[in-house]
């Protein structure tokens, strides 16, 4: 008899390349040793350790699509799939490697100097340095256009003034890429800066009573006359589309993430219905549970599909614009609503911390907000099919 083909019915896993396959099997295997054991306790506790880095920069998998600078040179297919496989254990955790990826280490490498990219990629990329992205403010999250923080050029180089709130690792960074605009908050103006810790007027403060994303940190900075000089400012950037090109790489990381977080859920409630009697037979036994397994697998299996056929995509340099907003938007909606019943499948069990679910369900509250909200990728493919943007 033919295996059972239920894990992998398009044979995503099976048909992928073999170092694709070598780098998913290591992820898993460091977070199985590395990361679950600890993973509720330090959810509850709020504790994000910082060496973690190191042991990511370890693995390769900070800026591991990059090729130099001491990056692994990996494919796209394998930079979701170590999203997928951390996500399976946290969504802070993949968080800390979108945001060092995507949002720091792209954006020195797509449009810095090579003084710049010999300064920092190196220390990012082996996790000796942390990074954030401030674009977000208290005032301007989903039109970020709007933001505050502006610069000003001087004889020598910029002040920047403003600030930024919900930023993923602010607390703990050591470079900080901050986004502003001109004094006169001209739209076209918006330049990238590259900031570092201990610069004078620059200070954080840690977001504390957060119930989802414990285990990552995330902050204000306070940008209070900053002074800059010339070459801390990112040359090469063209307006919003360099800023956009940040959030597409982590969007796309996101997107397979998500899946990672309702597979670890659907696989706990699968094993959960299997054991559980109740009317004296499993609950697996039950026509309307396996309907819920059957459409787990089917969400997830198709969400992987999209991935992977967006993953070809960005190896063949097109444009994955629409493709990123379908599966930003539709991934995490699928994962929380798979994530939800799981939780409902274990019924009062599924409330307890040991079994994950909970935790996942509210990290993914974070992760469908964050990154473009779900509403804003509808706007965005809206815009994209009539022509007309209706924000
Ligand atoms: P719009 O007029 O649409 O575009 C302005 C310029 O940008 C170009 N563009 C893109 N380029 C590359 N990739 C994309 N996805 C692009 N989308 C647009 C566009 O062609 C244009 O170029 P040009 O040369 O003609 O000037 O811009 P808009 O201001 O109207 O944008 C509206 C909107 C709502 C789509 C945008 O503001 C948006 O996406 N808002 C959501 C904000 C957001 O996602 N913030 C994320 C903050 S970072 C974060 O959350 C990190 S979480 C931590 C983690 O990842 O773990
Ligand atoms: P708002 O923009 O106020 O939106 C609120 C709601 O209104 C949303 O549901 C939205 O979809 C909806 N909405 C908005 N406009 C429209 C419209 N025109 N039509 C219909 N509906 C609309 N940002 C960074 O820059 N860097 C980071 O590292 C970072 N990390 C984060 C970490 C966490 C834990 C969180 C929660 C957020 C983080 N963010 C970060 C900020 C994040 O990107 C913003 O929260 C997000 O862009 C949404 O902005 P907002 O929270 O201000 O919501």
């Amino acid at each position: 008899m033919k295996e059972n083909t239920w894990f992998d019915p398009f044979f995503i896993f099976e048909n992928l390349s073999e170092e694709d396959k070598l780098i998913q099997k290591n992820v898993k295997q460091f977070c199985d040793t590395e990361l679950r054991p600890n993973v509720v306790k330090y959810n509850h506790d709020h504790i994000f350790d910082k060496e973690l880095y190191k042991e990511f920069g370890n693995l390769g998998i900070l800026g591991s699509t990059i090729k130099n600078y001491g990056g692994a040179g990996a494919s796209n297919t394998a930079y979701g799939l170590i999203n997928y496989e951390i996500e399976k254990v946290d969504s802070s955790y993949r968080s800390s490697i979108s945001v060092q990826s995507s949002l720091v280490i792209h954006p020195i490498y797509e449009f810095g100097s090579e003084e710049q990219k010999n300064n920092y990629l190196p220390d990012l990329i082996s996790g000796k340095t942390i990074g954030c992205f401030g674009l977000t403010e208290s005032e301007a999250g989903s039109d970020p256009s709007s933001m505050k923080t502006t610069y000003k050029t001087t004889k020598d180089g910029f002040i920047l003034n403003g600030s930024k709130n919900w930023i993923t690792n602010s607390p703990i960074a050591d470079v900080f890429i901050i986004w502003a605009l001109n004094e006169k908050h001209e739209n076209n103006s918006v330049k990238g800066f590259i900031l570092h810790k201990g610069m004078k007027g620059l200070s954080t403060q840690s977001i504390e009573n957060k119930t989802s994303l414990k285990i990552s940190p995330t902050g204000q900075i306070i940008i209070d006359k900053v002074f800059v000089n010339n070459s801390s400012c990112l040359q090469n950037t063209q307006g919003w589309s360099s800023v956009f090109s940040c959030l597409n790489k982590a969007r796309y990381g996101i997107s397979w993430g998500v899946l990672g977080s309702a597979t670890e859920c659907w696989l706990i409630a699968k094993e959960y219905v299997e054991n559980r009697i109740m009317f004296k037979k499993p609950l697996a036994a039950n026509q309307l549970i396996q309907k819920n397994l059957a459409d787990m697998q089917t969400e997830i299996n198709l969400g992987l599909s999209s991935c992977l056929l967006t993953a070809n995509a960005m190896n063949n340099n097109k444009n994955i614009i629409n493709a990123i907003s379908i599966l930003k938007r539709n991934n995490c909606k699928k994962s929380i609503d798979i994530v939800r019943d799981c939780r409902d499948m274990l019924g009062a069990n599924g409330l307890i911390e040991e079994y994950h679910i909970m935790r996942h369900l509210v990290n993914l509250e974070t992760v469908k907000t964050y990154e473009g909200a779900e509403n804003i990728h509808s706007l965005i493919l809206g815009k994209n099919q009539t022509g007309i943007a209706s924000f």
